[in-house]
């Protein structure tokens, strides 16, 4: 009996297998019945489970949505329909209903299919997303588009409730309540963001789980009070106001609703008859309509379910045990600026640390619960993280802002307007500098040194490795201005770290000296552009390695020396060449009247970067030692250098 069980179910789930490869998405899903969709449904969380656990990913979102979405997909007709998804992170289900079935194995890989929307991949994914908070925006502006252009698709902003902390979600939100064009914003609600979400706002969202009411009621109500009979002027303001205090006692989702959106909801986003229903009832109403979706991060993988946070995004998984690979040996830098800190504010009781809803990716976990009245996680605010840093500042404490260098980007004029134009002691420790591997353009942290270099009082730092980190975070906290520290993802080098600070502000280190060529560089590639001078030197080509330190101010004195002895200079950064360390290094040669020198810079072109390992990338951009060796040889020859050492000789004697 029991065999005979096992062997339909290995037949059921062959035959679902074969629904998946042989619909035509995502126009099938419109034929399939309730029960089609839920077989359907978890056909495709075994493949998402299969796939991230190989090319890792962002897990647990996407087994949150996968009704959603197959839901999205039978009502909505996508791609004259516009559907887009807040960060992008919970589209593979999307992806996999909208004809990329055949790459899902490629996802996030060099050349693979992108882990978020991309419209050069597909006309499903009209607008690139990444960075969040951005599809109240996105949508009514294709919104606006339409109506002005006479059209007649409709818009779907799925965000979820993270997101829905970023301030421009309300921007979004308070323009189109006011705008009242036809948009559908679908609120899906797993009360996370990458930890569980905080605020002010999400305990208003719980409060409706709570109460959890049909959205039914809501209508039903609206119908109930508009049948009382109105009698003469009087009763009828007064049964206005009653209809506003009612619905402020029964129905959910007032904010939303004073807003200017009609509210639906709360609706089980797995259940797909109630999701559905609800899609077909939004979609028939006129006016900004927000539809409240309650779903379950990592929903059908127990791991996940029990773990949404660590299986948020994953660098891949053992599917049986649900085990993580093994942390490398050597610390990350993450974590070194997390246990530098807590010893820092151990010590000084006026150190204060902020996240923008990344706790533990900027390592301030163990801070967050040691100093708890000394931390505070703003959500997705970057910009309100970096102005209330100010604020903290002004009042005599010494914030330090942790935010991924990408997201910084979010909180330009903060830094400018409300940090350095006041001269304020603000620490920017900026994470995941450089390229960050496989969530590519929209997370590489490459322009980070071009917006901040720009602004009066601002210094920047790159430590080469974990060590330099740790000094550059203990001088940071003692200079009374705005500092940035800009480090990458990953390990460190397993170095030791050192008690105090071992050099100035502006204090190069030379780690190389020879007079032909000199290669001036930053972060960790140092250490690449240590090992190309070993290679040139068997080569024949003596170079001078400096260790950089510091972009602004520049170390001048250490910089103009080399750049006199020697015939080439090159500069080596992880970041885009517009605007960078190298540029920097030009704009100084060219004030000191060093025009003639020549000069390489070894960086990103003026593209965006692609996806792939932070390896895979740096070879690809020349930035490993073999590539910084191929730039050096190419330019200059050994026998060319000699050819032109005999030249000069001439040209001076
Ligand atoms: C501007 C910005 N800051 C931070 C992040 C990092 N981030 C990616 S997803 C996420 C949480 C989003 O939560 P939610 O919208 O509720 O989606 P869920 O993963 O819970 O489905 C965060 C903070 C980001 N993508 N963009």
């Amino acid at each position: 009996m029991g065999r005979i069980k096992k062997r339909d179910d290995k037949l059921k789930l062959e035959l679902r297998k074969k629904m998946l490869g042989e619909l035509k998405l995502p126009e099938d899903l419109k034929k399939l019945s309730i029960q089609q969709l839920t077989d359907l449904a978890v056909e495709i969380r075994e493949l998402l489970i299969k796939t991230v656990a190989h090319t890792g990913g962002h897990l647990a979102p996407n087994l949150g949505v996968v009704e959603l979405t197959l839901a999205l997909h039978k009502v909505f007709n996508s791609p004259e329909d516009k559907i887009i998804w807040d960060v992008g992170h919970q589209s593979y289900v999307h992806k996999i209903v909208t004809g990329r079935l055949a790459e899902f194995d490629t996802l996030r890989q060099f050349g693979g299919i992108s882990g978020f929307p991309k419209p050069e991949e597909s006309p499903h994914d009209i607008f690139a997303t990444g960075h969040s908070s951005t599809s109240i925006s996105v949508g009514l502006g294709l919104a606006l588009a339409r109506d002005l252009r006479g059209e007649k698709y409709k818009v779907v902003s799925v965000i979820g409730d993270g997101s829905l902390t970023g301030g421009m979600a309300f921007e979004g939100l308070n323009n189109a309540g006011h705008l009242r064009t036809n948009l559908l914003v679908v609120l899906n609600d797993n009360e996370m963001s990458i930890m569980p979400n905080v605020g002010a706002l999400s305990n208003y969202l719980s409060k409706i789980r709570l109460n959890r009411t049909v959205y039914k009621v809501k209508t039903e109500l609206e119908q109930f009070i508009q049948k009382i009979p109105k009698v003469g002027e009087l009763t009828y303001r007064y049964l206005d106001k009653l209809k506003d205090s009612l619905k402020y006692l029964v129905i959910p989702g007032v904010l939303f609703e004073e807003l200017g959106f009609t509210y639906f909801g709360p609706v089980d986003g797995h259940n797909l008859h109630q999701l559905t229903e609800a899609l077909v009832d939004a979609s028939q109403h006129q006016g900004p309509i927000l539809l409240h979706v309650l779903t379950k991060k990592g929903k059908g993988y127990k791991p996940a379910e029990e773990n949404p946070t660590k299986f948020h995004g994953v660098k891949g998984f053992d599917v049986q045990s649900g085990e993580l690979p093994v942390k490398s040996a050597p610390p990350t830098y993450t974590k070194v600026f997390g246990e530098t800190l807590m010893e820092i504010a151990a010590q000084d009781e006026s150190v204060v640390a902020i996240t923008a809803a990344m706790t533990e990716g900027t390592g301030l976990q163990e801070f967050s619960q040691r100093f708890s009245d000394r931390f505070f996680d703003v959500g997705i605010a970057e910009g309100h993280a970096v102005t209330m840093a100010g604020g903290l500042a002004r009042a005599g404490m010494k914030p330090v802002v942790a935010i991924y260098s990408t997201f910084l980007q979010r909180a330009f004029d903060q830094i400018l307007h409300d940090v350095c134009l006041q001269g304020l002691p603000v620490v920017f420790a900026l994470d995941r500098a450089g390229v960050v591997g496989e969530d590519g353009p929209t997370h590489h942290g490459v322009f980070d040194l071009a917006y901040l270099r720009m602004m009066p009082g601002m210094t920047i730092l790159v430590p080469k490795d974990e060590n330099e980190l740790r000094q550059m975070l203990l001088l940071a906290l003692q200079m009374d201005q705005p500092v940035a520290i800009r480090y990458p993802r990953g390990a460190g080098r397993g170095v030791n770290l050192a008690e105090k600070p071992q050099f100035k502000v502006g204090e190069a280190e030379i780690i190389t000296e020879g007079e032909q060529v000199a290669i001036l560089a930053i972060g960790p590639l140092v250490e690449k552009a240590k090992q190309a001078a070993d290679l040139l030197l068997q080569a024949g080509i003596s170079s001078t390695v400096i260790n950089c330190r510091f972009v602004k101010p520049l170390p001048r004195e250490a910089i103009l020396y080399w750049a006199r002895r020697v015939d080439h200079l090159f500069t080596v950064e992880d970041h885009v060449l517009n605007g960078g360390f190298g540029s920097a290094v030009l704009e100084l040669l060219a004030e000191a009247g060093l025009r003639k020198l020549q000069v390489s810079r070894l960086g990103y072109p003026d593209h965006f970067i692609e996806a792939g390992t932070i390896e895979e990338l740096h070879a690809l951009y020349g930035l490993d030692a073999e590539g910084i060796y191929r730039a050096v040889t190419g330019q200059c020859h050994p026998l060319a250098v000699e050819r032109r050492h005999e030249r000069n000789a001439k040209v001076y004697s």
